[in-house]
């Protein structure tokens, strides 16, 4: 080294003055090169950090009491607004996005993934990803197009009460509401705030509806946390529009929803109108039709979707006409404000969440009103699997309140609701006199009469209710669009079921490939799944980053048993954001399991006749 050192200053002394200045000048070239790579380099490793350093940091602010999540501000992810790729995707079929915009590139999209799950129940990057406004597939049956609609139509005061919802499903939910709907129909937008202590719902929200949005659009805060009933009751004494809508702070309406719902009320000026529901995937965003189907419940109290009876499917014109149904959901639907002050608003002894849906549903009905889906209004809403959040005490709001509703609505058939809940039979639930009260003032009719003339197909005596219809789930059929095994590039092994391809459960490995074993061919179809041996369905669960994938029956809604054959033969898992890989190691056999995608020759794979 020494050596060669002096051979340098040899070299470099022998040289004349400007070759040593252009000498120098080559240097600095030089360093400055190598410094860029080495820049480059690193960003390269921390794109491929392991996943999972930062997955529990946002658990460390929140603490449990009184078994609800009491929620200290935390320091949110900025939100990256990204309003043009997203207008750039081709929405091929039932409003499938990109597949990779789940896709975790870093630590923090890792971290924004795992908040996002834990506070909200759905999958926050993709949701901040895509951005304020998005297009999605007009549902609608192809008829509604022609529909024509009288002009003037009511105007419209659209009241959204929420508590915690992030910024971007709120702010979502307004812009499709300025963009989709006629202006001169829109009197105003009342957000109403149900005391959230989520940061980004503080000055932020505030400066973003001052600053960016038209005057139109108000936000109003509880000073303590009501619930959505009474929250909606705050904002509908504020609206001034002639017609409310109601919606819930995660949808998104789709062309054209306003009109068909203002028309049927402007005919019937005693009803309550719905859309239908359309249903955003809550772990991909893909935004889907729903079926044309109605309200129900059952003896527990619980709103359920039912199939509509064939007969009231007959006329031809049956898929875009008002269709009569027993319940609403309870988040989306209008009705006249006088309409609505008139009926009795909502019982305001209701807590939290649950019960007034059936309670308003019941009311409409029994006191001379008309409840009814307009399957061609449609809105879109984040369907989740669990509501995220708490009530204050921890208390069971829903059987309180539905305590209320079967005391004063449903005579003797709250017996059919004791026989389930037998330990509600002597529980409290309030006053409600003042509901029995307005129930005799409205001179509404009897429970009986209401399953006999609007829910003849419910069954009375309390056992074997009509076939449960649950939205997302409907069984289907998807095309095969390849058959075929699945090949390892690097290692040339296939992938196979450990066990026997029907273990409910099983995990999945690679085997030395073999045309005659059935254990190895997969189809793949335009859902996204891979089905093994046409048994089961590879599955990862949506929660569960850097886990070995298994097989389970095939649920047929996307979210854990989607996949895409993607780029750089990667099988990219859309509500994981995640990739198939195998891992080598040396002193354990290959495992397959989900990691980052990293482009590596471990993530690559190839389906193959
Ligand atoms: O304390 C609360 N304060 C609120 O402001 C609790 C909730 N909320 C807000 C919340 O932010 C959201 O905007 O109220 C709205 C509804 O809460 P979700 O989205 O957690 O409820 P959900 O969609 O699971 O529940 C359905 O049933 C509820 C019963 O009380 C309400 O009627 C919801 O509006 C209703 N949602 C729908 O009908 C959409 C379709 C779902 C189906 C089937
Ligand atoms: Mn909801």
């Amino acid at each position: 080294m020494g050596s060669g050192n002096k051979r340098w200053y040899k070299w470099a002394g022998a040289m004349g003055g400007t070759t040593h200045r252009y000498f120098c000048y080559g240097l600095l070239c030089a360093s400055l090169v190598w410094a860029l790579l080495l820049l480059l380099f690193l960003q390269l490793s921390v794109d491929r950090l392991p996943a999972g350093t930062g997955l529990h940091r946002r658990l460390e602010h929140m603490s449990i009491h009184d078994n609800s999540l009491v929620l200290s501000p935390v320091r949110k992810p900025a939100i990256q607004w990204n309003t043009h790729s997203v207008e750039k995707e081709k929405l091929a079929g039932a409003g499938q996005l990109s597949s990779e915009l789940g896709m975790i590139y870093s630590v923090d999209d890792q971290d924004v993934r795992d908040f996002g799950y834990q506070r909200h129940a759905f999958n926050l990057l993709i949701s901040n990803r895509l951005g304020v406004l998005r297009p999605i597939p007009d549902t609608r049956h192809p008829r509604c197009a022609d529909k024509e609609y009288p002009s003037p139509l009511p105007q419209t005061s659209v009241v959204i009460c929420f508590y915690n919802e992030a910024q971007s499903t709120l702010l979502r939910t307004v812009h499709t509401l300025l963009a989709r709907t006629p202006a001169p129909l829109l009197h105003e937008i009342l957000l109403v705030d149900d005391a959230s202590n989520l940061d980004e719902l503080q000055g932020e929200l505030e400066r973003y509806v001052r600053d960016k949005l038209p005057s139109k659009v108000q936000l109003v805060r509880n000073e303590k946390r009501e619930g959505l009933i009474r929250g909606r009751v705050a904002g509908a004494v504020k609206a001034t529009g002639e017609v409310l809508v109601f919606l819930d702070s995660h949808c998104e309406v789709n062309q054209h929803w306003l009109e068909p719902l203002l028309s049927r009320i402007q005919e019937h000026p005693s009803s309550a109108v719905c859309p239908i529901i359309d249903i955003i995937n809550p772990d991909t965003f893909s935004y889907s039709a729903s079926p044309l189907v109605r309200g129900g419940f059952n003896w527990g109290l619980h709103f359920r979707w039912d199939a509509v009876p064939p007969e009231l499917l007959s006329s031809p014109n049956a898929e875009i006409e008002p269709i009569r149904s027993p319940t609403m959901a309870g988040g989306l639907f209008a009705m006249r404000r006088d309409y609505f002050n008139q009926l009795g608003k909502y019982d305001q002894g209701m807590d939290i969440w649950g019960g007034e849906n059936l309670e308003i549903s019941f009311r409409i009905w029994m006191c001379g009103g008309l409840l009814e889906i307009i399957p061609c209004s449609r809105v879109g809403h984040v369907f989740r699997r669990r509501r995220p959040y708490g009530s204050p005490g921890g208390h069971d709001t829903t059987a309180r309140n539905s305590l209320r509703l079967a005391h004063v609505w449903l005579d003797k058939y709250k017996e059919n609701f004791f026989l389930l809940r037998p330990e509600l039979r002597n529980a409290d639930f309030g006053n409600v006199s003042e509901r029995t009260a307005l129930r005799h003032r409205l001179g509404c009719k009897t429970f009986a009469w209401y399953l006999q003339n609007v829910y003849p197909e419910m069954d009375i005596a309390g056992h074997g209710p009509p076939p449960r219809l649950a939205v997302g789930k409907i069984s289907h059929k998807a095309k095969v669009v390849q058959r075929g095994r699945i090949r390892h590039l690097a290692i040339g092994s296939c992938l196979a079921a450990l066990g026997h391809p029907s273990d409910k459960g099983g995990r999945v490995t690679l085997r030395k490939c073999s045309l005659e074993d059935a254990n190895q061919v997969w189809l793949y179809n335009e859902d996204g799944e891979l089905i093994l041996a046409s048994l089961l369905c590879l599955d990862a669960s949506e929660n569960r980053p850097n886990e070995r994938p298994r097989l389970m029956k095939c649920h047929g809604s996307g979210g854990s048993q989607q996949w895409a054959l993607g780029k750089y033969n990667r099988l990219y898992h859309a509500a994981l954001g995640q990739c198939l890989a195998a891992v080598r190691a040396a002193d354990q056999d290959d495992h397959i399991t989900m990691a980052i995608c990293d482009r590596s020759v471990s993530q690559q794979w190839q389906m193959e006749e």
